[in-house]
């Protein structure tokens, strides 16, 4: 429930923090824990978020504004200079900005090139050392240890996205925080993303999990069509874009089992996330040169100078 705003309580707060990282350190994962809701899609290849996403969290008096960036590398593409554009913009205007660090990896040459980008900011940032499942205490106290030596954070959290530890105390240090004022999104709401975007990702997800090599980086999935049905249930068209016509027929398999495997697997998780029935309808097209043609971002929302 949203507090009452009475005269002498204390006061509500409210603001944005920007969750930035190498591919791969589990910000997404990060952010869906800290909401309590599957928003942000995860798999285990590196660069699968392609645009900021907005997760919401309540905490005591205050709203936390969790965003999603896609992680930062050195990129080739246009497509990936317009990701990495995205998660810079996402960190210059959020009031905190957490640096995300995959412990089993310590600092890796991407992670170094954002804490020489970090270092020229005003402020301190947040450092979340990710995955402690996965390392030793002794080598995670060398590596805040490190961190330490290289930039300034504050405060340097433990924590692991995947399995919740040390998850309540980044949100309870954000909650005292974040600039004192009202809250700026309604109480129950959870993302910025309509339900379209977000049952493309579902879709995108699986195209990561279910093609290898360079398939995943070359598709992108719209929805076209959304029509809700007089039964309850929802009729959702989307596209899967490749670059070249061989791709289309890797993504379609042999029968169509492919694309059969990808549209059953995306369908279970949207009834589950939209809880009713979806009749999901998958069309796979070649739009060739998609990754280096801005107008192409745009549609996707990533709309940056580069
Ligand atoms: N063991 C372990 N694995 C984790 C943890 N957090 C995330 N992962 C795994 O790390 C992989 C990448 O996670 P994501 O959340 O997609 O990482 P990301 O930083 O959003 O990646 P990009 O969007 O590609 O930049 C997935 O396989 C996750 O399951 C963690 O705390 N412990
Ligand atoms: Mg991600």
């Amino acid at each position: 429930m949203r507090p009452p705003e009475e005269p002498g309580a204390a006061p509500t707060r409210c603001g944005y923090v920007a969750l930035i990282g190498a591919p791969n350190a589990g910000k997404s994962t990060l952010l869906n824990r800290l909401v309590g809701h599957q928003l942000a899609i995860v798999t285990p290849k590196a660069q699968t978020t392609r645009n900021r996403l907005l997760g919401i969290a309540i905490e005591g008096l205050a709203q936390i504004i969790f965003v999603d960036t896609p992680g930062i590398f050195a990129p080739r593409r246009r497509l990936d200079r317009a990701m990495v554009a995205a998660a810079w913009s996402g960190a210059e205007d959020a009031d905190q900005v957490m640096l995300l660090v995959d412990s089993s990896r310590g600092m890796d040459h991407d992670t170094r090139q954002i804490l020489d980008r970090l270092a020229k900011r005003e402020h301190n940032s947040i450092l979340a050392l990710n995955k402690i499942d996965l390392v030793s205490r002794a080598s995670l106290l060398g590596l805040a240890d490190a961190f330490s030596r290289e930039g300034r954070f504050d405060p340097v959290f433990m924590i692991s996205g995947l399995k919740g530890d040390g998850i309540e105390n980044v949100k309870r240090h954000l909650a005292g925080v974040l600039p004192v004022g009202p809250w700026l999104f309604p109480e129950d709401q959870l993302s910025d993303a309509p339900q379209w975007t977000i049952a493309a990702e579902v879709t995108r997800e699986q195209v990561f999990l279910q093609l290898h090599e360079e398939l995943p980086y070359a598709s992108t999935v719209e929805t076209e069509r959304w029509e809700e049905r007089p039964d309850g249930s929802v009729r959702i068209e989307q596209v899967i874009y490749v670059q070249r016509t061989g791709q289309r027929a890797i993504v379609l398999g042999e029968g169509g089992q492919r694309i059969k495997a990808i549209g059953a697997r995306a369908r279970a998780k949207l009834e589950h996330m939209l809880d009713r029935r979806v009749h999901l309808f998958l069309f796979v097209k070649v739009r060739q040169g998609w990754v280096d043609d801005r107008e192409r971002f745009k549609a996707l929302g990533l709309d940056y100078d580069i």
